[in-house]
């Protein structure tokens, strides 16, 4: 029942994506083939050699769905090739066959000046050479930094999780498994190459060593420790899988689905460095057989406790917002930021809502304070950047607390980093985002949604934590009617609800909110949304963005999402406001806002003991004891 609800959400998030597609429109030489019945790979492969295709193989294991290629089309035109199409339509078994369209995914890297060697004197424990430099995980004040200002790796290490027998899958452009700092740790049988269809994704060479990236986020998650070459993982017992997706002109529906649905009883957690184009003026994200493969992998995948995607936030600066990302803002992705070693953003950060935590990258002032890990063809690094390299730190923590706890699901890993999470010294450079405490006494901040992560403190919850209560999805309430958006003040509309109370669907304790809007503009840029939750918590789930002057398709059902509420009681009065911010006036009409809650009906933390009577943790539990004796 969970996953039937799952999938109207997903509709929901499928209908307005299709909405958001760009005019100048690419299709490829891939086609999804739909067979009108269970036939099979065989079968599938017939069809494709009569008609003069190449049958890449299922859509996540389907045996009526298949990925088709056809070689004697280039790999990107602008007109769809119909003739194609209506062989494979024309086909007896098939029922019907889409040639796929093409767009673009970049990698969230921040490049900069390659470095040359410098020497620290530091405690060296481990013995890893770039271990000195690897502040993320040790902070000792080296280059300017924040002593302690850190993932808090040791204390986990100490505790004796180190990630044996969890695999993180780097989905990206190739990792270097022959590397020596790699290769022991490479999980050859979760790995694949879907951009050029075989089981070995190493990266493709070229001379600027632009397909590096997904060899520095492997190093994050899984370096060897002791070993003498480069630093060590957050979590170096674990494995690594490299997924090859992002090698290819144009990425397509299929790829990122099979990438992200690649087996996913192997694969633990999957980490993304990218996603839309940054540009602070697209709203896209996951379409339909990706948005299939997502929730398969929360509801299915890890038999049945649901994989772990964590999603680099962006990198898009102050000018974008990762909720206008579908792939950062989605319920089932862990969306990670970036802190510098001082605590500040970094300057290419970008902000939003649906944010859960964060992590550390490059950035500072000082040039030598990128992220040290392993580089192509056996190399190392200290120079990797950008949101790129939050992502698969906040991936080895996660792998640290599945080996603490292998039991935990995909909900209790979002729980776990909403109550360990810390505030410690992060702060926006601009003074714009302040740290707020939402209503059950959680801090959160716009930047960095609830903190830096703490790997000592996550792993000691996830060994005694208990499996959360199930999670319900109600439709807390609806208003259709076309508004015109005021241009000299702000438009309030109001949900009243009951959060489904009596019925099957009651959620008494929030995790994820959904405002599922339509609306359009003369400036989309300059529409700025904010959520005020009942229990007075308000969200920007919309910043303004300069750079997007969409003037014709605005937002259609796009699922603006908060975590800010977590663990709030939803019921009552929800407040939308909606308000232009640009240096013109501006005209706008509200047309629809759907208020979707997510979250538990039984109190989530009921059976954990409390050993720390500061803990975030014990603020909670005490909030949702007054409001049950309430
Ligand atoms: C390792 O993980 C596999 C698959 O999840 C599981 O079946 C096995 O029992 C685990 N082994 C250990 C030593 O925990
Ligand atoms: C994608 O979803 C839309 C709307 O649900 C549907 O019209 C379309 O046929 C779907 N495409 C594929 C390839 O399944
Ligand atoms: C995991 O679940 C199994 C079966 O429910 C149980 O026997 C085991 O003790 C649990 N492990 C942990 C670490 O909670
Ligand atoms: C906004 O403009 C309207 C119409 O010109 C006017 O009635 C209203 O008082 C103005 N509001 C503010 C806050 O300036
Ligand atoms: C926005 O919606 C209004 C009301 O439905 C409509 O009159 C207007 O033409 C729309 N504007 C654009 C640019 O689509
Ligand atoms: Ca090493
Ligand atoms: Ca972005």
């Amino acid at each position: 029942m969970l996953s039937s609800i799952n999938l109207i959400v997903t509709l929901i998030s499928i209908i307005c994506i299709i909405n958001c597609v760009i005019c100048n429109q690419v299709f490829t030489n891939s086609f999804y083939v739909h067979l009108n019945g269970p036939y099979g790979s065989d079968v599938a492969h017939r069809i494709a050699q009569k008609h003069g295709f190449i049958n890449l193989g299922p859509l996540l294991n389907s045996p009526d769905e298949f990925h088709f290629l056809h070689r004697a089309l280039p790999h990107s035109r602008t007109k769809r090739s119909i003739s194609h199409t209506r062989k494979l339509k024309n086909d007896p078994q098939v029922d019907f066959a889409v040639q796929q369209s093409g767009f673009k995914r970049v990698k969230r890297g921040y490049r900069q000046l390659i470095l040359g060697p410098e020497h620290l004197s530091l405690n060296q424990e481990p013995s890893d050479p770039y271990f000195p430099y690897q502040w993320y995980l040790k902070n000792v004040g080296q280059n300017g930094g924040k002593p302690k200002l850190d993932l808090n790796v040791e204390a986990a290490w100490a505790q004796g999780y180190t990630g044996k027998n969890v695999t993180t899958a780097i989905m990206d452009d190739g990792v270097d498994y022959m590397h020596p700092d790699l290769r022991e740790n490479y999980n050859a049988k979760a790995s694949y190459d879907f951009s050029s269809n075989d089981p070995y994704p190493y990266p493709r060479y070229t001379d600027d060593w632009f397909n590096s990236h997904g060899t520095r986020c492997a190093g994050e998650v899984s370096a060897k420790r002791d070993n003498g070459i480069c630093g060590v993982g957050v979590a170096y017992d674990s494995k690594v899988a490299g997924i090859r997706m992002l090698d290819q002109p144009y990425m397509t529906d299929l790829i990122e689905a099979n990438s992200m649905g690649h087996e996913p009883d192997l694969i633990d957690i999957y980490s993304a460095s990218w996603g839309p184009t940054d540009d602070g003026k697209t709203v896209d994200g996951p379409r339909n057989a990706t948005m299939r493969a997502i929730v398969r992998g929360v509801n299915e995948g890890r038999k049945g406790l649901g994989n772990i995607y964590v999603w680099a936030s962006g990198d898009g600066g102050q000018d974008d917002d990762c909720n206008c990302d579908g792939y950062a803002a989605s319920m089932w992705t862990i969306s990670i930021n970036s802190a510098i070693n001082n605590g500040e953003n970094a300057h290419y950060d970008e902000s939003c809502s649906s944010t859960l935590a964060s992590t550390f990258s490059n950035g500072a002032k000082d040039p030598h304070t990128g992220v040290a890990t392993t580089d192509l063809y056996g190399k190392c690094t200290k120079t990797h950047s950008g949101t790129s390299a939050a992502a698969p730190e906040a991936a080895g923590v996660f792998a640290l607390a599945l080996e603490a706890n292998p039991n935990l699901t995909w909900r209790d890993i979002q729980h776990l980093t909403v109550l360990t999470s810390k505030r410690n010294s992060l702060y926006d450079s601009k003074n714009r985002f302040h740290w707020n405490m939402n209503g059950v006494g959680l801090e959160f901040n716009h930047l960095f949604g609830f903190g830096v992560l703490d790997a000592g403190a996550m792993v000691a919850l996830a060994s005694i934590w208990k499996t959360v209560p199930p999670r319900y999805h109600c439709e807390a309430g609806s208003i259709q009617k076309t508004i015109p958006i005021p241009s000299n003040e702000s438009l309030f509309l109001h949900i009243d609800t009951s959060s489904c109370a009596g019925k099957d669907s009651e959620v008494n304790y929030i995790e994820h909110i959904q405002a599922v809007i339509t609306l359009n503009s003369t400036r989309r840029g300059d529409v700025t949304l904010f959520l005020i939750s009942p229990m007075g918590t308000r969200s920007m789930i919309l910043s303004r963005r300069p750079k997007d002057d969409d003037s014709r398709d605005g937002f259609t059902k796009w699922p603006f999402m908060t975590t800010h509420t977590w663990s709030e009681n939803p019921r009552g009065r929800w407040t939308l406001e909606i308000k232009f911010d640009g240096d013109k006036p501006q005209k706008g009409f509200f047309k629809e806002w759907t208020l979707m809650v997510h979250g538990a009906k039984e109190p989530p933390y009921k059976d954990l003991p409390v050993l720390d009577k500061n803990s975030k943790l014990a603020i909670v539990k005490k909030a949702h004891e007054l409001a049950f004796t309430h």
